[in-house]
């Protein structure tokens, strides 16, 4: 009997699933995730990543974003504690940090993201690195040595990080997944139809999802789901793979229920969360 790539990769995971919770435990025993983004026009990217966040069993989800992105963070979502200020304080509180969704590429950004990086790297910290933080790394590589990160660019981001066009990036996924890995010392998740996953040493393909979740803001969403599996306790290998398969099995029950047409990246949520049950 043929197994299939994503059976593999559940194969892989057995050991990695999310642990039981104790009956003792309480909110921070869960995790506590700061969400870094969401500038001026793009606070729905960051929203998105610390909705999923929860959803996926985050015990505390804190947001640090634009003084113009506060009220679009938290209306509605009042789970979420969202700041503008005292950046480095947030950083010490969490035990793990994503960044990128939303975050925008002008000075705010830029001193969001080089306060983010410079603190994680000097202390440690699990941090998942997605979208314009990706673009932001793209030209500040060599200051910022990768350790216990999970990277998850797209094709045009991966482009960027290889200095090369998003054409290459898809003729080539394995070699490019393999590439990033290795040069920035992290794990990697090229996303798009068959995701993979690669650290140093193996890749792993992901041949669920589907085109349902080639809208915007789907990206956001994985960024939460596997920070909050770090923040639970999983490795950032473990979180990767994981969180991987989780994104595309939602939307895979998403088209099945619905259809492949009109789904929305917040309807992701609801499944996620019946999947980490
Ligand atoms: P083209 O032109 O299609 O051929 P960008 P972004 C190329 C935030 N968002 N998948 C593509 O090529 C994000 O978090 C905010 C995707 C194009 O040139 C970011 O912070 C939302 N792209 C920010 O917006 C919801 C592919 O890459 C370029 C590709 C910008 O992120 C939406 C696009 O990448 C969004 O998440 C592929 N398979 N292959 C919100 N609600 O606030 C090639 N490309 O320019 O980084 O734009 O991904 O939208
Ligand atoms: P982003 O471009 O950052 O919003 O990320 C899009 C997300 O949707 C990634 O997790 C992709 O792997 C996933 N995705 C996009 N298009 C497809 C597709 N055609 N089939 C499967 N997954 C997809
Ligand atoms: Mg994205």
């Amino acid at each position: 009997k043929q197994t299939s790539p994503t059976a593999e990769l559940i194969n892989y995971l057995n050991q990695a699933r999310l642990p039981e919770r104790d009956n003792n435990s309480h909110k921070t025993s869960h995790g506590k995730l700061l969400c870094v983004g969401g500038n001026a026009g793009t606070a729905g990217a960051i929203r998105l990543t610390a909705e999923a966040a929860l959803r996926t069993g985050a015990g505390m989800v804190k947001v640090y974003t634009h003084s113009s992105s506060i009220l679009p963070v938290s209306i509605g979502r009042p789970e979420l504690m969202v700041t503008d200020t005292n950046l480095i304080s947030a950083l010490e509180w969490a035990t793990c940090v994503a960044i990128g969704p939303g975050l925008g590429q002008d000075t705010w950004s830029e001193t969001t993201f080089e306060a983010v990086m410079q603190y994680c790297f000097t202390n440690n910290k699990s941090l998942v690195i997605d979208a314009d933080a990706l673009n932001l790394m793209a030209q500040h590589a060599s200051s910022f040595p990768l350790a216990n990160t999970v990277i998850t660019p797209h094709p045009g981001e991966a482009a960027r990080l290889l200095n090369c066009r998003a054409s290459d990036i898809e003729e080539n996924r394995f070699y490019a997944v393999k590439q990033l890995a290795r040069s920035y010392t992290t794990i990697c998740v090229l996303k798009g139809a068959g995701s993979l996953i690669a650290d140093n040493n193996q890749t792993w393909v992901c041949t669920d999802g589907n085109p349902a979740l080639a809208v915007g803001g789907s990206g956001d969403v994985l960024t939460g789901i596997i920070a909050a599996l770090i923040a639970q306790g999983l490795t950032p290998q473990q979180a990767a793979c994981l969180g991987v398969i989780l994104h595309a099995k939602a939307g895979d029950i998403a088209a099945e229920r619905e259809g492949e047409r009109g789904m929305l990246a917040s309807d992701l949520f609801a499944i996620v969360r019946e999947l980490v049950n």
